[in-house]
């Protein structure tokens, strides 16, 4: 019979096993595996519903279900795992995502997913039932890369984006959300909106150089930053790169060259503020032939800004700078906003009991504002949120096969998630 978790309970022995969860990240890891070719590294390449995703998911479920947990699927492909608490009480619920970028590592979105479970199996192993009932969630299309905005599933389980609208986005091959939610059998019949947890909390890798760089084992995320996508469609004209002379030419490649640029002379004029991040990390001419200028150019603008206010006037700065470029080279720049958050702040609360877990464990931490995007940015508007990073080595790269971080850096970081997990479900 399980024992109920008493405020007395040796919960403070309990520990993670780590040895278990970096298994499970490899073994999950190795679904869409590639060998990256620039690094000689084996990479993940499992983008949102794709067929590499949707095999993912089935050896997550399998997973959730030889834990025993009730498991759902709700109407955006959202996974959550249920484990009973000895109330029927709003859970806490720990989670993040399994979708990748097409050169992504092992660890970004599944430490979060996988660390819940191995929470969960804990739990299991020491018999304890904790008051509230628990959840280990993954989310739909959290990267945005395939479908054009991040974080969707938690938008649309949230309220952020309506069902309909996401159902409708389509990939570059003009498949639609809803037929790959249906092809990969998790269009999910549990109503978008119903989960209102008590709580959220996700464990994930910093995916920057911060933590390990100034030494501490875990930060606890205060917030993530402003983030603003467009994707820009330049037509001027294609033509003959020997006969056509300069002053004649319409060339969309300049101008998306030129708008690249003063992406960086904006962050270097300091006029924004510190902290702006912009990439331009599509950029795809047509017709592409060494012997063509560039007719039309299809782009994407990445700005991440800490301060709103910073935010909005790089943006407005950036869309004036689109008619200058129109007029000087005669071109055509017409744009839409394909993702657009403002700056996320989490629970001082939530952030004190990730602090509280962290110093319970001995392990070193430090706030810190998220650079990346997260599932949790959305949670946060639903109930009271934080995160727990963990270091990552070689500068904390990611969304490159080269991200790695240690057993003991992941098994720290979920041990202060079962920390954190354990309070929470006290409340
Ligand atoms: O783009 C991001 O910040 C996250 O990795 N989706
Ligand atoms: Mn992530
Ligand atoms: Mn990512």
């Amino acid at each position: 019979m399980a024992k109920a978790l008493k405020k007395n309970n040796p919960k403070k022995e309990l520990r993670v096993d780590g040895e278990r969860l970096y298994k499970a990240l490899h073994d999950l890891g190795e679904v869409g595996a590639y060998k990256d070719e620039s690094t000689g590294i084996v990479g993940v390449n499992r983008l949102a519903l794709s067929e590499a995703d949707g095999a993912g998911r089935r050896k997550v479920v399998s997973w959730m279900k030889e834990l025993g947990l009730s498991v759902s699927v709700d109407q955006i492909g959202n996974v959550y795992a249920e484990r009973r608490g000895e109330t029927d009480l709003p859970p806490v619920m720990m989670g993040s995502h399994i979708d990748s970028v097409p050169t992504a590592g092992r660890f970004d979105g599944c430490l979060g997913v996988l660390g819940a479970l191995e929470v969960m199996r804990t739990l299991s192993e020491s018999g304890l039932t904790t008051k509230r009932p628990l959840v280990a969630a993954f989310f739909t299309e959290e990267e945005g890369c395939r479908f054009g905005t991040d974080m969707l599933g938690s938008a649309v389980a949230t309220g952020r984006i309506p069902l309909e609208a996401a159902y409708a986005l389509k990939d570059a091959q003009g498949l639609t959300v809803k037929g790959e939610l249906e092809k990969t059998g998790f269009l999910g019949p549990e109503a978008v909106g119903r989960r209102k947890p008590h709580a959220y909390l996700e464990c994930h890798i910093e995916q920057g150089p911060s933590l390990r760089h100034d030494g501490f084992e875990i930060g606890v995320v205060t917030g993530v930053q402003a983030i603003s996508w467009q994707e820009l469609t330049i037509v001027g004209k294609s033509a003959h790169a020997g006969t056509t002379p300069m002053e004649f030419r319409k060339d969309a490649g300049v101008a998306a060259a030129r708008i690249n640029l003063k992406l960086r002379e904006m962050i270097a004029s300091g006029m924004f503020g510190k902290g702006m991040r912009a990439t331009m990390g599509v950029n795809r001419p047509h017709p592409g032939m060494v012997n063509v200028v560039p007719g039309r150019v299809v782009c994407t603008v990445d700005l991440r800004h800490p301060e709103d206010g910073f935010m909005e006037e790089v943006e407005r700065e950036l869309v004036a700078f689109y008619k200058q470029v129109e007029k000087d080279e005669g071109v055509s720049i017409s744009w839409r906003q394909t993702a657009r958050t403002a700056m996320a702040p989490f629970s001082d609360e939530v952030q004190s009991v990730v602090e509280g877990a962290a110093n319970e464990l001995g392990l070193s931490n430090t706030p810190i504002l998220s650079g990346a995007g997260h599932d949790a940015q959305e949670w946060s508007r639903a109930c009271k949120t934080a995160m727990v990073f963990v270091p990552g080595e070689y500068d904390g790269i990611s969304h490159n096969p080269r991200e790695f971080s240690t057993l003991k850096q992941c098994a720290d970081g979920v041990n202060v998630l079962l920390g954190a997990a354990l309070t929470l479900t006290e409340d």
